[in-house]
């Protein structure tokens, strides 16, 4: 029996729903935790969030959790190099690899995204957390700053060193968020329109549903918002509300990615 792949259609930034349409439907809380010191809704409209493959996301650009080799890998590695064809691997090989906690940009070739940039996470040691906090801050520092200086407005985040390389996906989201948000604070000139964070397994998306409210709070409960909500919100809602992931239930099909084995960590 043939079985023909069916591709679906590339999302783009404006369907991905922002934290501020999040709250307002309701799919995300208010944090138990409270707002983190400093945090603010300033930048609410300007994060989204989206649970599923990176690889279909028309953005700017993408960030692949890649190794220091830069030729390709598992896991999300895998699945870009393989949507993007053989002008990827062409290109990474002209770049000389990658040390862990920097970033390097490319075409993004096949993909529907403008560029990858690829960056290398830290494989997470229990007894030297702070040095993997340190390089992880990094991954995310060092491709913000790349995007800002190759114009890119949107951006998708993959939640770097979560899957081979190991790293607690709770704190994983509190790195990638705090790091993202004092970048925005600073970034006067606001050269960046959408930074989405991407969930692909259940654990990572309930991680970031319930850290980013902590780090991006409501500006009112969301209880109150919701009796405020406008006819033009309602209506933005409903177009936007068939691409909000609702809480998964399972892990998506795999694609490629074997998580939490050692042995598969190879070419650092
Ligand atoms: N779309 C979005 N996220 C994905 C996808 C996908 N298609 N596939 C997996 N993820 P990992 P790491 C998530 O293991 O931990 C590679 O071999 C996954 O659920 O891809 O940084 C590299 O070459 C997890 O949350 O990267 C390196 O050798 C996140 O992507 C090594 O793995 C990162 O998991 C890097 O390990």
């Amino acid at each position: 029996m043939f079985r023909t792949a069916i591709k679906m259609a590339p999302t783009s930034a404006s369907d991905i729903p922002s934290l501020n349409l999040l709250y307002k439907l309701n799919k995300l809380k208010v944090s138990e935790l409270g707002p983190l010191k400093g945090a603010s809704p300033v930048h609410n409209d300007r994060i989204g969030l989206f649970h599923g493959d990176i690889t279909t996301l028309s953005v700017d650009a993408i960030v692949n959790a890649a190794n220091t080799s830069l030729l390709g890998g598992g896991g999300v590695d895998g699945a870009i190099h393989r949507a993007a064809g053989p002008g990827l691997l062409a290109e990474c090989r002209t770049l000389g690899g990658c040390p862990t906690g920097s970033s390097k940009i490319t075409s993004g070739y096949n993909l529907p995204c403008n560029k990858v940039i690829h960056t290398v996470g830290p494989i997470y040691d229990y007894t030297q957390a702070t040095e993997s906090e340190k390089d992880l801050r990094n991954c995310y520092l060092s491709s913000l700053e790349l995007a800002t200086q190759n114009g890119v407005k949107t951006i998708a985040f993959s939640a770097i060193s979560t899957g081979v390389y190991d790293y607690p996906s709770e704190d994983a989201a509190h790195v990638a968020c705090d790091t993202v948000r004092k970048y925005m604070d600073g970034d006067d000139t606001k050269s960046l329109d959408k930074v989405i964070f991407v969930t692909f397994e259940k654990k990572d998306y309930m991680a970031y549903s319930s850290l980013l409210p902590h780090h991006f709070p409501p500006s009112v409960p969301a209880s109150q918002d919701q009796d405020n909500i406008t006819r033009g919100q309602a209506v933005e809602a409903e177009v936007k509300a068939s691409h909000l992931p609702n809480v998964p239930t399972t892990d998506p099909a795999d694609s490629g990615h074997v998580p939490k084995k050692r042995s598969q960590v190879s070419g650092e």
